[in-house]
């Protein structure tokens, strides 16, 4: 089938963004929280899905199971600032969502979040993931997904990302200034993708502990095993299967799943200029991230 032409990056208020996540800017903005809601915030690629079904199971999965088999998750967990051609807009699918709470992702940099949520004073999860395998993860996820901007090669867009010019910026400011928000906002719990990948039972937990959650010890292994790499890439409600803007040829959604991939993409000189560049552009010694375990 042919695919419409990929969109273009353009400044908005000083972030790289494309017309599938500004188009329906002033809605969003107005968008109205509830104190129950949860908001999971991440850039692309760190993470969001994983996290997210985790929420999804935890809340609705024994309340709801004939949801959980039948409605895909990115609609059981809307994507807030989505709008394109071929699928309802995210903050709709937001607005109509009929569970308690409402469970919702957004990939926006802190300044960007609709202030309801504030005024509200919703619960916010974000997960974030080291640099360098979120840069391979989002790359592959570009080749495969026509409403990203075109890729180039590798070693184009890893300059590009370092550069910012990517969907929803800088991943350095992205993840620093989600972890400054941290320290003046307590309903934020800030998770990482490679604590997951190390102990997800200990993670879960951290995260009920946040929820006020205390699931049974079945409930909790219901949620550790349905949430696990190879389950959720097998299941046609969680691996984005259903989605029409993605070739799975390409590149699966489920793509690997593990820290340190980074290793087979990254050439040894773009790994020394990339950690100087990081090392540049990240000055919170307070926020650290592992690449390998
Ligand atoms: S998106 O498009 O921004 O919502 O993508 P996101 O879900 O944030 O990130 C996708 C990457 O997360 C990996 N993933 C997982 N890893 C381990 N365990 C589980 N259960 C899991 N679910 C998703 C997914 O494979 C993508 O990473 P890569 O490195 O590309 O495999």
């Amino acid at each position: 089938m042919q695919q419409p032409p990929r969109p273009t990056l353009f400044d908005f208020h000083g972030v790289s963004m494309t017309k599938h996540f500004t188009d329906n800017w002033d809605n969003i903005q107005k968008f109205k929280a509830r104190p129950d809601d949860i908001l999971i915030a991440t850039y692309p690629k760190a993470g969001t899905t994983w996290v997210s079904y985790i929420l999804d199971l935890l809340y609705f999965g024994q309340t709801c199971p004939e949801r959980q088999a039948s409605v895909p998750l990115h609609e059981r967990v809307p994507f807030l600032e989505i709008s394109t051609p071929s699928q309802p807009k995210g903050k709709d699918l937001a607005d109509q969502l009929p569970t308690t709470p409402r469970l919702i992702k957004t990939h926006l940099p802190v300044q960007f979040i609709p202030k309801s949520f504030w005024e509200q004073n919703s619960r916010i999860v974000y997960v974030a993931r080291n640099a360098k395998d979120n840069a391979v993860s989002y790359f592959h996820f570009g080749c495969m997904n026509s409403i990203q901007p075109e890729t180039g090669d590798w070693s184009t867009f890893l300059n590009d990302f370092m550069e910012a010019k990517m969907v929803f910026g800088s991943w350095y400011d992205h993840v620093t200034g989600w972890w400054e928000k941290k320290q003046t906002y307590p309903k934020l719990h800030y998770m990482l993708y490679e604590d997951l990948i190390e102990d997800s039972g200990r993670e879960i937990d951290r995260l009920c502990s946040f929820l006020g959650l205390s699931p049974s010890a079945e409930e909790k292994e219901r949620v550790t095993t349905g949430s696990n790499f190879d389950n959720m890439k097998q299941n046609k409600m969680t691996n984005f299967s259903t989605v029409k803007v993605m070739n799975h040829a390409v590149s699966p959604f489920m793509r690997k799943g593990k820290v340190g991939d980074w290793k087979n993409h990254f050439t040894v000189a773009q790994n020394e200029a990339f950690d100087e560049d990081y090392r540049r552009k990240m000055k919170n010694p307070t926020l650290q991230f592992r690449t390998e375990l």
